[in-house]
């Protein structure tokens, strides 16, 4: 059948295993273009890290170029992640909610409310747990290189100040593409839709939607503030970017080859976190002028957490219990 097919085809000799990924091949490597896709635009810190990653790649490597593709030029989120299945595209950097529609345990980062600082977040990702899920994307014909970071998200609206949950009732909140977030929304009483990034600003300009929720830089770098009034300071989740990359492609590539990716992917991943971090808290003050800002009530964030609740009863066994309970203790340990 295909499936023999495609799993003893391809470059058989499979001797040099990389640090990451070790479970594939390797092949014989030789001239390559390595195309970068991710969704959000020049402007962004993602985008200075992916070209951060190409330099390096570049400086260590005789025949790897790389070209880095913003604003879902090539294909948004969940398309792209496919193209990686396919092999016709070899890196995507999303947000890891789109990936559950591929992987449900990944839904684990989607959980609201349970990491509370970025601090925590990197100690978890960089731990045996985030090594843990990086390795998971393999069943996915996906190979999981670094965790990047896309921040905290806010929740911004054309409509009204959300100072607590009362202000949430009735607003059309666009989602990623990811149910635990509709579920979440909808126990929060907003009236959420799912969309990709690529349709979002068109959807606010229009007014089929009130709002969204995302981590400042790319509320601010994104040009919100020209389509949405209100901002509040809701921090509810910190869902990760993945740099991922085509398995299909991966093992074409040499060991060596490999192996300077991987290395890269890292790096530019912990040069993304430092620029992200500075440019969150610039963000913000720029987007405290352009918009009104709106701090979250006393005691409102319980009455959140209490809301949503039982989505993550109700995601527990989908997602695996084992590992909502292992992530839930890694985060306990690093705070
Ligand atoms: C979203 C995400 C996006 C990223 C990016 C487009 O709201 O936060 O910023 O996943 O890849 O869709």
């Amino acid at each position: 059948s295909t499936m023999v097919l495609a799993a003893c085809g391809g470059n058989s000799n499979s001797t040099g295993a990389s640090e990451k990924g070790s479970d594939s091949a390797s092949g014989e490597g030789g001239k390559r273009t390595i195309k970068v896709s991710i969704g959000v635009n020049d402007k962004h810190p993602e985008y200075e890290a992916s070209l951060k990653f190409k330099e390096l790649v570049e400086a260590e490597s005789d025949d790897l170029t790389v070209e880095v593709y913003h604003s879902g030029q090539i294909a948004d989120d969940r398309s792209a992640i496919e193209m990686l299945q396919f092999g016709t595209l070899d890196v995507t950097i999303p947000s890891t909610s789109p990936l559950v529609n591929f992987i449900p345990a990944y839904g684990v980062f989607d959980l609201p409310f349970t990491v509370p600082n970025e601090e925590v977040a990197d100690k978890v990702l960089d731990g045996p747990f985030g090594d843990k899920m990086l390795e998971m994307v393999d069943q996915q014909g996906l190979v999981g290189l670094a965790w990047w970071e896309n921040g905290f998200r806010n929740l911004t609206n054309d409509v009204k100040p959300v100072a607590g949950m009362e202000d949430v009732k009735g607003l059309k909140i666009r989602t990623m593409e990811n149910e635990i977030h509709l579920d979440a929304w909808k126990a929060l009483g907003a009236n959420p839709t799912p969309m990709a990034f690529t349709e979002l600003f068109t959807a606010m300009q229009q007014g089929t939607i009130d709002g969204q929720e995302n981590p400042y830089p790319t509320i601010l770098l994104s040009k919100y503030p020209e389509v949405q009034k209100h901002i509040s300071n809701t921090n509810h989740v910190y869902t990760p970017f993945i740099f991922l990359f085509s398995k299909k492609i991966w093992e074409e590539l040499s060991a060596e080859q490999q192996d300077i990716i991987s290395k890269a992917a890292v790096e530019a991943g912990k040069f993304n976190r430092e620029r992200t971090r500075e440019v969150a808290d610039e963000s913000l003050e720029t987007l405290k002028k352009e918009m009104t800002f709106t701090e979250i009530k006393e005691g409102e964030f319980e009455k959140f957490q209490e809301a949503v609740k039982p989505v993550i009863d109700k995601y527990k066994d989908k997602i695996g219990a084992e590992i909502v309970d292992e992530f839930l203790a890694e985060v306990d340990k690093a705070k």
